[in-house]
């Protein structure tokens, strides 16, 4: 039914996370274009609006887990944790909507279910599940990478007799464990935060492991005045640092290499490394990332640490990472995350032993045994980066899919645009660093990109602007390039390389080259007249 009204904008952003927001800001106040935020969900937040499980809180630091593009708003806003919480990110994503006066142009409770390109009209038709149909030059897709929950298909789920929740569509009204017994399903970042906060809540916690994780103690805390005092300090310094860093975080990298210095001074740095926590330890040494027997002197240190914490010989064997070296996946950081396992009412199931053969109405059957669950969690991941592109059924010239364009995996031009699909703009999408950095760093990067290129097409008169094959080939193989420079591609059960996801084609899908470095790119393109688009 196509009877209801067009509404007419310059841009739609697709979704209302830490991206969506600050692309709106600059396109409808610096820009001044006329736009629409369509988001799925109730509230706005992103990410931070889903997963409200036990736990859920950013690996990277408050006071620059933040947008930096306002100082005034860095002033006003008071972080009371190290690692913010999910709650109080989105307090403070409600109030950066307040402050801006974002709200009258978002338009929530609205999914989107299909966008083509009208060639003749030069305009994107979007449309959404309730049959409301838009049109817009330019659309930005603001949906995150981590956004499909992907829930694995296994046998009889439907026949559980309890209830069964995934951390990344977790109920607003919370889950009460007291008394219960629960399963946990995946030990990536997400069951890693979990298990601890559910085993202190819940009768019983029996975690199904399926690769065995390094983490690395968050060390999270109160920001006590004195912090805070320095973080107001330093805060334009901060956000330098950030911003010149590989991943967006407001650290060095130390200059040594792993092999410059005696094994007790390695050993001590990594004890150092240790007790203050965080993401940061993969920094302790230059090569960590980069050389495999570098890499090992950190892996062993962790599987150390895992041995000695963990009091049950058997459990500390199957909790200790063999098939990936430290950081090739995401390293998750924890709060207690190995103590937990000395819990008495907590059970490790290795999966590696035998996988997990049918939900049935009790629980989990394994082999022969049943594991008699009153309650499962999915922390089993996502669909990254490119699940959520794809389920809003993009079509651009010629009617063409990008699903079948992607078909053998990702390809863009810097991960923000795709021959073929003139105007269609792709925030933190494959091929971009987003996720291999601090993610504020890399959203407003492509934010303030993605402005200034529609300013400048505004400027000279121009209505087109699109990635040329040619260059989206040149920036596959520079993806490639950069991953293949690092550890990262060694990890085969890694998300970054869509091997979460059976059946998803297994390409490195983030750009590995740094952010700092990436940004430069960016700016070179845009100072060549937009290299490597056609511009009309
Ligand atoms: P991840 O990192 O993708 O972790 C998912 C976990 O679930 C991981 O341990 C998986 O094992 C496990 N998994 C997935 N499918 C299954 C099945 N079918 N059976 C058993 N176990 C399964 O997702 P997270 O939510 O933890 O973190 C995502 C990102 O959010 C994180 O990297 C940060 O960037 C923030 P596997 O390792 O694939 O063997």
């Amino acid at each position: 039914n196509e009877a209801g009204p067009v509404r007419r904008y310059d841009a739609i952003i697709v979704g209302a996370g830490f991206s969506g927001l600050y692309q709106l800001h600059l396109l409808r106040d610096r820009v001044g274009l006329s736009v629409r935020v369509l988001e799925a969900a109730e509230g706005i937040g992103g990410t931070w609006y889903w997963n409200r499980y036990p736990g859920a809180r950013c690996d990277s630091e408050s006071y620059y887990y933040s947008y930096s593009f306002s100082r005034d708003l860095e002033d006003e806003w008071d972080w009371t944790e190290r690692y913010p919480e999910h709650g109080e990110i989105r307090r403070y994503l409600d109030h950066v909507a307040d402050r801006f006066s974002l709200r009258r142009d978002i338009q929530l409770g609205t999914r989107v279910s299909g966008a083509a390109y009208d060639e003749a009209a030069k305009r994107w038709i979007v449309t959404t599940e309730a049959g409301e149909r838009f049109e817009a030059q330019f659309l930005i897709t603001a949906v995150g990478c981590l956004s499909s929950a992907n829930v694995p298909a296994i046998p009889g789920l439907e026949s559980f007799a309890g209830a069964w929740y995934h951390t990344g569509r977790w109920p607003h009204e919370g889950v009460d464990f007291s008394g219960k017994r629960v399963g946990l399903i995946g030990t990536g970042s997400t069951g890693i935060q979990a298990a601890p906060v559910i085993a202190a809540e819940a009768a019983h916690l029996t975690v199904f492991q399926r690769t065995a994780n390094y983490s690395v103690p968050a060390r999270n805390g109160p920001m006590d005045d004195a912090f805070k005092a320095w973080v107001r300090q330093n805060a334009s310094a901060l956000r330098e640092k950030a911003r010149a860093a590989p991943n967006g975080h407001p650290f060095d990298f130390s200059d040594r290499s792993v092999f410059d210095v005696s094994p007790a001074e390695r050993q001590a740095i990594y004890e150092a490394a240790w007790e203050r926590g965080g993401l940061r330890f993969r920094a302790s040494f230059r090569d960590i990332m980069l050389d495999a027997k570098a890499n090992e002197t950190a892996s062993a240190f962790i599987r150390d640490k895992i041995r000695s914490i963990v009091a049950d010989p058997e459990t500390a064997e199957a909790l200790t990472p063999r098939d990936h070296l430290f950081a090739t996946k995401r390293p998750p950081i924890d709060t207690h995350y190995f103590e937990t396992f000395n819990r008495p009412n907590v059970t490790l199931v290795d999966l590696k032993k035998a996988p997990i053969a049918a939900i049935v109405p009790e629980g989990v059957r394994i082999a022969d045994a049943t594991y008699p669950l009153d309650v499962i969690v999915f922390a089993t991941g996502f669909d990254a980066l490119t699940g959520p592109l794809l389920s809003l059924d993009i079509r651009g010239r010629d009617g063409l899919a990008l699903r079948d364009v992607w078909a053998d995996g990702p390809k863009s031009y810097l991960g923000l645009q795709v021959p073929g699909f003139p105007n269609l703009f792709t925030m933190t999408g494959p091929g971009s660093p987003s996720v291999l950095t601090n993610m504020p760093v890399a959203i407003e990067q492509h934010a303030e990109w993605i402005a200034d290129c529609l300013s400048h097409l505004r400027e000279r008169g121009l209505d087109r602007v699109e990635a040329t094959p040619e260059a989206a080939d040149m920036w596959g193989a520079e993806v490639d390039r950069a991953a293949s420079a690092t550890l990262l591609p060694m990890a085969s059960s890694s998300w970054y390389l869509g091997a979460n996801v059976p059946g998803k084609p297994r390409v490195f899908m983030p750009y590995a080259g740094g952010m700092a470095h990436y940004r430069g790119i960016c700016e070179q393109v845009a100072a060549r007249g937009y290299d490597g688009f056609a511009l009309r």
